[in-house]
């Protein structure tokens, strides 16, 4: 088989990859280790960055999420028993919109299906082969055969336990990680959100998120410890532990249910570098991992193949300067996304071994949050995601 581009891993960025890539005439094939069915019941990123929702419609695929997609004018932030808002149509006039990583991923499979997209599931033993050359080639096992891609270029989305990064050697590969000691125990249930915007909570006892999907369908964090299981958490328990993090306005007016979803992920910071290989090009969580708290999670993927696919169509137009620039240019907007994230993490969260003076400190950090235009103006640019 011979195409342009062979993608590697069927998640937001493979699929997105490909459709901007077919809607500027470039052939690509994805191939995906997992069932359609595995891939769409993963339960992840909410919240999108304003330039993930203008891709997202350049990829031809937001018309789903226009239509249900929930826009925001701001995010809450609370501690000591209080709440504010910081508003980012007021501080750099922009929103984000709240539309689930499942839906885009649906999305963008039904785009691929409505042009008979080549996404090859059940894949196993992928290689990648030649990649210093200008024939790269991918091999992959099929129902117990092995078969050959030959392309010109590879792009690594196959997330944090991919094959891409790997296949970068270790004499270049530099990697940069922190994990943090704490991690966060989500549910999904079937009630009204208990904030309209997505809400932050710092409390002695640990960080609380308040978020949803739509307006019946609510999802929420707590902060637990890293050697906790989901099996130790009813829903009961929950509920309580949520409903002690937040102020006593929402606590006590929020609807619970029973949880469809309840799952525990581990938080870390994680880059590595280059995300350049030869004819290799890393995008999303192959290269990069971020604490959710700043959900930035989703939409550094989308900016990594924004400056992909502007590079790639750029070489098929005649102009390969791009491609030697793609590695630079999105790790610049990946680090910033990186410490915005462990900003945030680190005065929201409580640390094992936190001491008063430390959590009298986070919370004077969020008193200056809420009194400061411009503290509040630099939160605002982060969270709605810095320009391409
Ligand atoms: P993905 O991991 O989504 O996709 C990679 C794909 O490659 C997978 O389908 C995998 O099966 C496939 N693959 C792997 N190895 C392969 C191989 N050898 N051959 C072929 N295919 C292979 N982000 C946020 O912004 N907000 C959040 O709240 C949030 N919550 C998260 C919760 C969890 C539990 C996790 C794990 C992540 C969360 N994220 C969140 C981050 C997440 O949304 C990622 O940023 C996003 O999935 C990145 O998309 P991809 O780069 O496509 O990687
Ligand atoms: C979510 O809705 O899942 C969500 C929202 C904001 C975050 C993380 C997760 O920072």
């Amino acid at each position: 088989m011979r195409t342009q581009v062979c993608i590697i891993g069927g998640g937001p960025s493979g699929l997105l990859l490909s459709e901007l890539l077919y809607r500027h005439g470039i052939d690509s094939v994805v191939l995906e280790r997992q069932s359609r069915t595995h891939v769409l019941g993963r339960i992840r990123a909410g919240v999108l960055e304003f330039g993930t929702v203008e891709l997202l419609r350049r990829a031809g695929v937001g018309a789903r999420m226009d239509r249900q997609g929930i826009i925001h004018d701001g995010i809450v932030v609370a501690a000591e028993g209080r709440a504010f808002r910081v508003d980012f149509r007021q501080h750099v006039g922009k929103q984000v919109m709240v539309y689930g990583q499942t839906e885009i991923t649906q999305d963008l499979y039904d785009a691929a299906d409505a042009r008979d997209g080549r996404i090859i599931h059940g894949v196993d033993a992928v290689t990648l082969n030649d990649l210093e050359t200008d024939a790269p080639w991918v091999s992959y096992g099929l129902d117990g055969t092995t078969e050959r891609i030959d392309c010109d270029f590879v792009a690594g989305c196959d997330g944090f336990h991919g094959v891409s990064r790997r296949s970068i050697p270790a004499r270049v590969l530099r990697e940069y990680e922190k994990v943090y000691p704490f991690g966060w125990l989500g549910v999904l249930s079937e009630t009204p959100p208990a904030s309209d915007e997505v809400l932050y909570a710092n409390h002695p006892d640990g960080f609380a998120l308040c978020s949803m999907r739509n307006t019946a369908l609510s999802r929420y964090y707590i902060q637990t410890s890293l050697d906790d299981h989901v099996d130790n958490w009813s829903d009961q328990a929950f509920w309580d532990t949520l409903r002690r993090r937040l102020p006593a306005h929402i606590a006590d007016t929020m609807i619970t249910g029973p949880s469809i979803e309840k799952s525990i992920a581990p938080l870390r910071s994680y880059v590595a570098e280059p995300m350049r290989w030869g004819r290799l090009f890393l995008a999303g969580d192959a290269a990069h991992i971020v604490p959710p708290t700043g959900a930035k999670g989703l939409n550094l993927a989308a900016s990594d193949i924004h400056y992909l696919f502007s590079a790639i169509s750029a070489y098929y137009d005649g102009d390969p300067d791009l491609l030697d620039t793609y590695s630079d240019r999105a790790l610049a907007r990946v680090w910033n996304a990186i410490r915005f994230s462990w900003w945030f993490t680190e005065r929201m969260h409580r640390f094992p071994g936190q001491t008063g003076i430390e959590q009298r400190l986070q919370e004077a950090e969020i008193a200056y949050l809420e009194q400061s235009e411009f503290a509040q103006k630099s939160l605002a640019e982060n969270y709605v995601g810095m320009p391409y």
